[in-house]
């Protein structure tokens, strides 16, 4: 195995990335292996894609399988070889399918089919063990290849996997847009020639910004048609007495699946991680057995869903080992999720997690309500412009932090709170992500009644957090780079890089990433990062505090 999409890669002085035989999330080798098969299988079926596209064949099946399927190889998502192999079994099939239309296209049309890369003409074994045996030739660092070049192309790798993840996520809220599946295929292909054209990689890098920008778009459209638009909103984030059911991820089409089929039936309904935004959704919480938060960031799981005394459903990222808690036997994966063992729902009927929480006791009291405020998306951060901008120019706002990305479990961690701590009084801090668990329960107050801690939402409500930044450039006539305004990221998975390259695209310049580099960028490339966007790594608090301030 080799595998270094992540923040929590093995660092050793003799080479990164986790390559024995299980990774540090617990991926085994055998489903490294698979991923990194499934991954070639789908970049042949991009291959095909490409060229049948060439001749207006649209497969809209499989422009949503693709993208779907390698969002199971995302950090912290599908650990069942079991499903890996069907993904891969069934990317041969429609691998299969495209080419026979793709030939058949070419020979009404008199042309020679182009010869592809081995992505597209490799035969796929039958059997997990001779797939596994295949596995090598697609590993993430195959051939003898200069660090650089591989470091350029993990970052489109794992930057195009975030986007594919996103796209997912806007699909099942029905946008979909052949235009983005023709790029995103272009890219998946490309990646699959293994090319060794550095600027043609950066550009592509680049480009993966680019189409994540327009795929958060769709997905914030998709979102806001469904449910609303965030309106903000207090949420309790202490248990309320009666029979529960805990929803994870990101995917809110689940949760309103579960709202719907629960009413009545005395269950209270928590978010969990990534789905807290979706409390200030209209649509969503004009449930009253939506009853508010609990717990915190996907690391925190193992205790956080032990102690829960209910079932609990992962829609999406981040899930891990379910047996170290002892709760594998309530809880549920939809989706792409997996985990070995664990009961996986294909269908959108969740009766065996209704069953499952009426089985189990719930809570037998209520606790003190605690609430926090969320909700600040695109429009009502619009709403609050006209404010925001007049405290500016009157100096009560000096600053403003975009403090939000990806949790974990690191030590260096601490960081991101201690920054939210320290920011002076007359800053206000924005912040979106898993991250924010580090310090959205913290006092904050406020500067004239705008709430000093402005929560956007999930990791891919960076899209509202662009808009707002676009918007006040506008009124105050400058770039987004002289705004008084920092960004820092704290990265643990593949959406944050393509959220990171999306910003770049952008031109957004100055950014702080921590709590470490990623592994696969070597040191040529993160010089090549902070010449042209002044991309940086965390350094202390004191130190960044004063950069950043004095930037402004
Ligand atoms: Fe290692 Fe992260 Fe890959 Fe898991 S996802 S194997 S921790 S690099
Ligand atoms: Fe968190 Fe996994 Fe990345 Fe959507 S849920 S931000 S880590």
């Amino acid at each position: 195995m080799f595998c270094i999409q992540c923040e929590q890669t093995i660092r050793t002085p003799a080479g990164n990335g986790c390559s024995y035989t299980q990774g540090m999330c617990g991926k085994l080798a055998s489903t490294s292996d698979l991923q990194d098969l499934l991954i070639y299988m789908l970049q042949g079926v991009s291959a095909y894609a490409v060229k049948a596209r060439e001749f207006g064949i649209i497969d809209a099946e499989i422009d949503t399988f693709v993208p779907q399927a390698f969002f199971s190889t995302l950090t912290n998502v599908n650990f069942d070889d079991e499903r890996l192999v069907e993904y891969t079994q069934q990317a041969n099939a429609y691998r299969a399918r495209l080419k026979t239309a793709y030939e058949a296209a070419c020979q009404e049309a008199g042309q020679t089919p182009a010869v592809l890369p081995e992505t597209a003409t490799l035969v796929l074994g039958t059997s997990k063990v001779e797939m596994l045996e295949q596995a090598s030739i697609a590993a993430p660092n195959r051939g003898d290849v200069h660090e650089d070049i591989l470091g350029l192309r993990l970052l489109c790798l794992y930057g195009l996997k975030g986007a594919a993840a996103y796209m997912e996520h806007a699909r099942v809220l029905d946008q979909t847009d052949a235009e983005v599946a023709g790029r995103f295929h272009e890219i998946m292909s490309f990646l699959g020639e293994d090319s060794t054209d550095a600027d043609k990689l950066f550009a592509t890098s680049m480009e993966i910004g680019q189409l994540n920008y327009r795929v958060m778009e769709m997905l914030n459209t998709g979102e806001t048609t469904a449910f609303g638009h965030p309106e903000p909103t207090q949420v309790n984030t202490k248990p309320v007495k009666g029979k529960a059911i805990l929803v994870s991820g990101h995917d809110m089409v689940d949760l309103e699946l579960i709202l719907k089929q629960t009413e009545g039936k005395g269950i209270n309904v928590y978010t969990h991680g990534e789905m807290l935004p979706a409390l200030a959704y209209p649509e969503l919480k004009k449930y009253p057995h939506l009853v508010g938060n609990y717990g915190s960031a996907w690391q925190n799981q193992q205790k956080e869903f032990a102690n829960f005394p209910g079932a609990v459903v992962m829609t999406s990222n981040c899930i891990i080992d379910p047996n170290v808690g002892s709760y594998s036997d309530r809880i549920f994966t939809r989706s792409i999720v997996g985990w070995p063992g664990v009961t996986h729902l294909t269908s959108e009927d969740f009766t065996p997690v209704i069953e499952k929480a009426l089985a189990l006791d719930g809570f037998t009291y209520d606790e003190i309500p605690h609430e926090i405020t969320i909700g600040f998306a695109h429009n009502a951060l619009m709403a609050a412009a006209p404010t925001v901008v007049e405290n500016v120019k009157n100096g009560s706002i000096k600053h403003f932090f975009l403090i939000g990305g990806c949790d974990g479990d690191k030590n260096e961690r601490s960081y991101f709170t201690d920054l939210a701590r320290s920011v002076p009084e007359d800053t206000v801090i924005l912040t979106l992500g898993c991250g924010k668990y580090k310090f959205n329960k913290l006092e904050f107050g406020d500067i004239n009644g705008i709430p000093r801690l402005l929560d956007i939402g999930q990791c891919n409500d960076a899209y509202s957090a662009i808009q707002l930044a676009i918007a006040l450039s506008e009124i105050f006539e400058c770039d987004i780079n002289e705004l008084p305004l920092s960004l820092v990221l704290s990265w643990f998975e593949q959406k944050a890089i393509v959220v990171l390259l999306t910003l770049l695209s952008l031109g957004v310049k100055n950014i702080r990433t921590g709590p470490t580099p990623p592994a696969f960028l070597t040191e040529n490339l993160a010089k090549i990062l902070e010449d042209q966007f002044g991309l940086k790594n965390t350094s202390t608090v004191e130190d960044d505090l004063n950069a950043m301030i004095k930037v402004a």
